[in-house]
């Protein structure tokens, strides 16, 4: 078996036999042996058209989960049923234009670990989803890249609709909430290659969509999840929430100088800078790099820490004046600055004051991309 369509589903009784059809439709042209997995939790007639139809076409299977749903826990499920080489998962209601799957197919065959058709590559679009869903949907990837640094470089990181080798997931660990799926293969799943397609993720064909504000809570849920099964992505958490302690003990402290002992203001800053420091040296110290790292004395830390820190806020101020001359107002571009100034101070702690002592191996990942063919971005589904 080559490849494996997995298609989670949850009362689509209209959308079954059309998508079906349009996948046969698709590749019939293509000499691939393949096999339909139906996930089902549906509730509706649903399963009954499902039943009918493995009896009629040996290339659909149906797994039907009786009291349980979710729609990531379904292809994971049906990553173990799934006998291909090579697994693809789209939804069942038709948004994901099956005539992509020759062309993902091929680059799979070709090697590439994980295709991901995206709307936010030139060529696509997302104008399946409203102005509201948009934004939400945004705000969502948005929150997730910065969230998980394995999500950053992946335009459609929330998709439904990704293909991957066998191998991307098996042994992996994957124990997703809620809905999606493929930031928890992006986070967990072993791989270097990923390719991008752009398509138009269409508006629905039958039914409705099963979207609900309890499922973003859940990718919220997820989202969490994640970062702390991820080593590199809570130390960054770890490092910003410390960074964020050390204003205010930078604020106290200042209070403190000034009104209990009377220092003038200049010195009381500095004063106050630096004891925050400190503050933030030891609780990364201690909880950020616990373990397992290079047994480097303090006073090499020390210093270093407090070198990365200083060069930190000549970046914040340099950047504040670039954003300042931009048009920004000053406070905005201080908090870009800030936020350069942190990405800069972590990764250098992260790679000098810190080092790692083991080889890690490491090696990063390729993302190509690819803008459609425009008969792939134009088709109109059953209309
Ligand atoms: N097995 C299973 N599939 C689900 C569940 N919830 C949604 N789905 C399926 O997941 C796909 C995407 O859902 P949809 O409602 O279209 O979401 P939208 O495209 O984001 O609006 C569709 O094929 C649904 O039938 C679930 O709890 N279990
Ligand atoms: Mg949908």
């Amino acid at each position: 078996m080559e490849l494996s369509i997995i298609i989670p589903s949850y009362n689509e009784k209209d959308n079954i036999r059309p998508i079906v059809r349009r996948i046969h439709e698709a590749m019939g042209s293509a000499d691939i042996s393949y096999e339909i997995w139906f996930v089902d939790d549906s509730s509706d007639e649903t399963v009954q058209v499902l039943s009918e139809l493995v009896t009629e076409d040996e290339r659909v299977n149906v797994h039907h989960r009786e009291g349980e749903r979710g729609l990531a826990s379904a292809v994971v499920r049906g990553f173990k049923l799934a006998r291909g080489r090579y697994f693809i998962v789209m939804d069942a209601d038709l948004q994901h234009p099956p005539e992509l799957l020759p062309a993902m197919y091929e680059r799979l065959k070709q090697g590439t670990d994980i295709v991901i058709p995206s709307r936010f590559v030139e060529g696509g679009s997302d104008g399946g989803l409203g102005p509201f869903r948009k934004l939400v949907s945004w705000t969502a990837r948005v929150i997730g890249q910065l969230a998980l640094h394995r999500l950053r470089r992946i335009s459609d990181c929330t998709s439904g609709f990704f293909g991957l080798q066998r191998e991307v997931v098996e042994g992996a660990e994957l124990d997703p909430i809620g809905w999606k799926i493929l930031i928890e293969v992006l986070v967990k799943g072993h791989y270097r290659t990923v390719h991008e397609i752009a398509y138009a993720f269409l508006a629905r064909d039958a039914g409705e969509s099963k979207m609900s504000m309890h499922e973003q809570w859940n990718y919220f849920r997820h989202l969490v999840r994640l970062v702390s099964q991820s080593p590199s992505d809570r130390r960054f958490f770890l490092f910003c929430i410390i960074g964020a302690s050390g204003v205010i003990v930078n604020e106290l402290m200042l209070t403190i100088l000034l009104y209990a002992f009377h220092m003038k203001d200049t010195p009381a800053s500095i004063l106050a800078s630096l004891v925050a420091m400190l503050n933030n040296y030891i609780w990364n110290d201690q909880i950020t790099w616990r373990s397992p790292r290079e047994g480097r004395k303090w006073n090499v830390k020390l210093p270093l820490f407090v070198a990365i820190s200083l060069v930190g806020i000549l970046i914040t101020t340099l950047v504040m004046h670039a954003c300042e001359r931009i048009g920004f107002i000053v406070p905005v571009g201080q908090a870009v600055g800030i936020l350069v100034s942190t990405v800069w101070s972590y990764v250098m702690n992260n790679k000098v004051t810190w080092r790692e002592t083991e080889h890690r191996e490491r090696g990063d990942i390729v993302v190509t991309r690819e803008s459609a063919p425009t008969a792939f971005t134009r088709v109109k589904s059953g209309v």
